[in-house]
């Protein structure tokens, strides 16, 4: 039986990036009738300080966000982590599965964590284990993801199989990672080589689903470009990343493939390609971003949205928790 389990960490303000590499999956997976469970991961934010009202304020425009974008609570399970005390125990014992020398490989954290790991949290290095105690306490198979999460999602693989090994069970399956679209990696506007995050410190370098439609048209219209018009083939991409950014940009917000959108523009300016692109994004996220505000308008409803969300998402996970301290060899009396 397939179960899809994601999150996203209420860090800052969603992105494009996150939009279509993450959030628009989510909802397609949603509406395909798999059992979805959907979370923001305020416990992975922590890992690097937050501010505690940024983060509360965080936390319920990222909810409203996620039912913005056509997750509907009574279809998938919508909570935040911090309410099912499940992942951060789970985590614990997966934090003595885990290698440390599976850790050192993960490449988020040696570019989270900069030049000074020395300074960074004990949270930080330990995150995927978290992430792979959320995916494994549902016990989900699928796990859809942008690129840059890929790393994660096959490490949580690793401690499952490790854990089963380990313990002589079958008890966990082995999550999938699901990247796919034509925008799985969202580049930063200001520089083709970079991820588009919520925490680049240029509001330039990236499209928020808060922006309104000047923001978003001035946003596109300093990205960065070479000077050179559209290639006549998708080919004529390779070593233009900021060109090739923008046309993946627009065939996943229209639906096209890249090859059709090459076709539709091959020798044109980017002066004239811009605007179409400007225009596109416009329609897609106006409406979401006049939902979430009506949504923000509510806090306590969506406080409680989340609060039902936690109730059914500890129900499934609670006893997985409970099966895997028995293996282990938990002593329980209740
Ligand atoms: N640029 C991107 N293109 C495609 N997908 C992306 N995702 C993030 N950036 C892009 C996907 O969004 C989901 C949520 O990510 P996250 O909040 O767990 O953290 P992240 O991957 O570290 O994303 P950010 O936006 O860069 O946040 P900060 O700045 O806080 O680190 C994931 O599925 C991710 O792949």
């Amino acid at each position: 039986k397939h179960r899809v389990f994601s999150g996203i960490q209420p860090s800052g303000n969603l992105t494009l990036g996150n939009y279509l590499g993450a959030v628009k999956r989510f909802v397609e997976m949603q509406d395909s009738g798999i059992e979805t469970i959907y979370c923001v991961v305020d416990l992975h934010a922590i890992t690097v300080w937050q501010d505690p009202e940024k983060l509360r304020h965080a936390t319920r425009e990222l909810a409203a966000a996620y039912i913005a974008c056509g997750l509907d609570p009574t279809r998938s399970i919508l909570f935040n982590q911090s309410q099912v005390s499940a992942h951060a125990e789970l985590g614990w014992l997966f934090n003595c599965v885990a290698r440390l020398g599976w850790m050192n490989r993960m490449t988020q954290f040696k570019d989270k964590a900069g030049k000074n790991a020395e300074k960074a949290s004990l949270g930080l290095y330990a995150y995927p284990s978290l992430m792979a105690a959320d995916i494994l306490t549902y016990q989900a198979t699928h796990v859809p993801v942008g690129e840059d999460q890929k790393q994660h999602v096959e490490l949580a693989r690793d401690i499952a199989g490790k854990f089963n090994h380990d313990y002589g069970t079958e008890y966990f399956p082995l999550p999938e990672p699901i990247i796919e679209g034509a925008a799985t990696r969202v580049m930063s506007l200001r520089d083709g080589t970079k991820k588009m995050s919520k925490s680049d410190p240029s509001d330039l370098s990236r499209i928020n689903l808060t922006d309104d439609a000047d923001t978003i048209a001035k946003k596109i219209k300093k990205a960065k470009t070479d000077p050179e018009p559209l290639p006549d083939s998708v080919d004529g991409l390779d070593g233009r990343p900021e060109a090739k950014n923008l046309v993946s940009i627009y065939a996943a917000l229209s639906g096209k493939s890249k090859a059709d959108v090459i076709a539709e523009f091959a020798g044109q300016q980017f002066g004239a390609f811009k605007p179409a692109l400007a225009d596109l994004a416009v329609a897609e996220l106006s409406p979401i971003t006049a939902r979430m505000s009506d949504l923000m308008a509510d806090p306590a409803e969506i406080d409680r949205i989340l609060g039902d969300g936690a109730d059914r998402a500890a129900a499934l996970a609670e006893p997985v928790l409970a099966g895997a301290k028995d293996v282990m060899g938990f002593v329980r009396s209740r």
